[in-house]
């Protein structure tokens, strides 16, 4: 069997800042980027420190900056004490109070800004109604709100006060809801009447109730924001509405000067076992990652119009919404409702209206866009935009270049943002006024970043083009402190590969010969032809590069004679037969991806469909996928899906 993932794809495409970008950059050249990383690399921890006294202000200030003695929870400025609020917000009162923070545009069309002064009073308001209800340093507090500045203020003003907050999702469950108010003990559920999503009212209040009828022991207080205006029931000792709680209340509120290391939220990912995973980070090592990568990666200046369209819910939401645009003090857009209201235009709308200048999604929203035709974008005028950004997934060649003609008009750089829930902030990316970048791939190690690619004993690959696992081999500033309540689980899930050596990220990498980073999936869906190891990315970028294919997911399926033949999942970019076999399509794509890749990695069942399975944020579930293959019975857990309707037709049962 390969000891090496066999890495079968090629991309010559290159394209490389233009002049006119790179010379606004706050990071101008190759030259500039590698003497920062060669200083990073010099002295690592005198590196993060000298970057936390700039970019953070310290009510008092660390004298240390990294403590290995409890390893793997390292600690980062463990003696400083700041408040992460008192970042995002008040340090920029006096010279740009009067700057809009956020531009708010609701499913229905309604608009809002808000500068920052007024969100600075927004947020002191709402963090003394928590302080009257009892709400203190290290309480956890649940939000389960709608994507509206709301949801920004109750994390800032959870911050403001020491309280650790923990978002879940609005398109959750009530029992998934449940679960993690009884895992993180907590003491209060922020939440609203409803929010708009698709077309709909999403009865959030409703779901609450029925999450604290289950059980949720710890629960005492639950704030509900008027936003849908659904009619709700309020049990008169537990209920209170927003509006009522922060009526009369002061609006000045000294922020509370914490522990660098205090938790600042706890992010429930679904994990591989039923279990909710807490992944719990610190506050100083996190916002510090959050401004180096705005600064960065996001190259942003002041007069930009950021939009990210993550939702709160999501660690892309946090880093990149709550926490990141206003600890740099940008203006950014929050969107409430999904790209297909009234129709796949809305994203371009809401670029055009409000002037975004950067825009950052998923893979999933990309190819979905792009399958909605070049016509749509074309209608809106987009010469607002000077750089994109992609997260979330590997992004496929053919779906990078589109992004970079039809919706950057050839001129915006592409950041490719390679990161995860548990490391707070991008890790690989290209600076966009820096790097030459290659569609498909996410570039370079951010400097600070100690990335490798090892094989199975934790030796590194050093030939180019060899795929292994991932890894980090120095702590960062903003990484996973521990997973909630369960140290070992967290030693087991990130460290126990290699004993505590690396960081293990989950994904397969390859590195190219000019040391640029290619993701070929996780580790736990590599598929294994003949003893040919192969990652799902590379087949999948083959697929959609085929004209008529919009999406693609391979998994292996168990074969007698190759111990796994590949078994691919199609969305085409037209109309599909009825019964989801085209034997001339399928005829076609195998000898395509033969063509492009190599015979190994042909396809022997194509099984087409209107969509994949996904997680809620956009990502491909791939281990239902190889259920359905080896055509078992589905007996996992499918509530987390997005769209657990297309199992079915997967199936070949619609
Ligand atoms: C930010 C986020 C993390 C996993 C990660 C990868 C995949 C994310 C990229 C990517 C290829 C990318 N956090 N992933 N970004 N794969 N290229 N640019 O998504 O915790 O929800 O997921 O997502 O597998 O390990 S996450």
């Amino acid at each position: 069997m390969d000891k090496h993932l066999q890495s079968t794809l090629h991309e010559d495409r290159i394209f490389p800042p233009s002049d006119d970008f790179s010379a606004r950059a706050r990071i101008k050249s190759r030259k500039e980027l590698d003497a920062l990383r060669a200083k990073a690399e010099a002295d690592h921890e005198g590196f993060w420190a000298g970057l936390a006294r700039k970019e953070l202000d310290w009510q008092t200030d660390f004298t240390q900056t990294l403590d290995e003695s409890h390893a793997p929870h390292y600690q980062w400025f463990s003696d400083g004490k700041l408040n992460i609020s008192y970042n995002c917000l008040d340090r920029h009162l006096a010279a740009h109070g009067d700057k809009t923070a956020l531009i708010f545009e609701g499913e229905q069309g309604d608009t809002r800004h808000i500068s920052y002064r007024e969100l600075h009073r927004e947020v002191c308001l709402f963090a003394n109604g928590l302080k009257s209800l009892g709400v203190a340093a290290g309480d956890r507090v649940i939000l389960y709100m709608p994507m509206t500045p709301e949801a920004v203020i109750a994390m800032q003003a959870c911050a403001r006060i020491g309280a650790t907050h923990s978002v879940v999702f609005g398109g959750f469950s009530a029992e998934s809801l449940k679960d993690r108010i009884e895992n993180a003990g907590a003491k209060v559920v922020i939440t609203a009447d409803g929010g708009h999503r698709g077309g709909k009212v999403v009865a959030l209040k409703a779901a609450t109730d029925d999450a604290l009828s289950r059980g949720c022991e710890s629960l005492e207080k639950v704030v509900v924001l008027k936003r849908a205006g659904n009619a709700v029931t309020l049990q008169d000792d537990r209920d209170v509405w927003w509006h009522d709680l922060i009526e009369g209340q002061d609006e000045t509120c000294e922020p509370l000067w914490v522990d660098a290391e205090h938790p600042l939220f706890l992010l429930y990912t679904s994990g591989s076992t039923g279990k909710p995973k807490g992944v719990q980070h610190a506050s100083a090592g996190y916002l510090l990652n959050a401004i180096t990568t705005m600064k960065w990666v996001f190259d942003i200046r002041h007069d930009d119009i950021f939009w990210c369209t993550a939702d709160v819910g999501w660690i892309t939401g946090h880093t990149y919404v709550a926490y990141g645009p206003l600890a740099v003090g940008a203006t950014q857009i929050i969107y409430e409702g999904a790209p297909s209201v009234p129709d796949m235009g809305r994203f371009w709308k809401v670029c055009q209206d409000h002037k975004a200048t950067i825009f950052y999604t998923a893979p999933t929203a990309i190819r979905a866009l792009m399958k909605a035709g070049d016509d749509i974008p074309a209608n809106y005028d987009l010469s607002s935009l000077r750089l994109l950004g992609s997260v979330g997934e590997p992004i496929n060649p053919e779906a990078w270049m589109w992004y970079h003609r039809v919706i950057g008009g050839e001129r915006c750089p592409i950041v490719d943002t390679w990161w995860q829930t548990e490391t707070g902030a991008h890790m690989i990316a290209p600076i966009p006024g820096a790097v030459t970048t290659k569609p498909g791939s996410c570039t370079l190690p951010l400097p600070g970043i100690a990335i490798d690619i090892v094989d199975p004993d934790g030796q590194p690959i050093s030939e180019p083009n060899q795929g292994g696992v991932l890894v980090i081999k120095k702590p960062w500033p903003s990484m996973i402190r521990t997973v909630w309540g369960d140290d070992q689980r967290y030693y087991d899930t990130y460290w126990g590969m290699f004993d505590g050596k690396y960081y293990v990220a989950g994904d397969n990498a390859r590195r190219d010969e000019d040391g640029y980073y290619w993701i070929m999936g996780r580790i736990d869906d590599v598929l294994n032809i003949s003893g040919h190891r192969l990652g799902t990315m590379e087949v999948e970028s083959a697929l959609v590069a085929h004209p008529q294919v919009a999406e693609a997911a391979v998994v292996g399926r168990p074969h007698a004679i190759k111990g796994e033949s590949i078994f691919a999942f199609v969305v085409l970019k037209g109309e599909r037969s009825a019964d989801g076999i085209d034997e001339d399509l399928t005829r076609e794509l195998r000898d395509w991806v033969a063509q492009q890749i190599g015979p190994i990695a042909k396809p022997d069942d194509i099984r087409y469909a209107d969509n994949l399975p996904k997680t809620r944020s956009g990502k491909i579930m791939r281990r239902l996928l190889r259920t359905i293959a080896a055509g078992e019975e589905i007996t996992q857990d499918t509530s987390t899906l997005e769209n657990e309707a297309i199992l079915q037709q997967l199936q070949g049962k619609t």
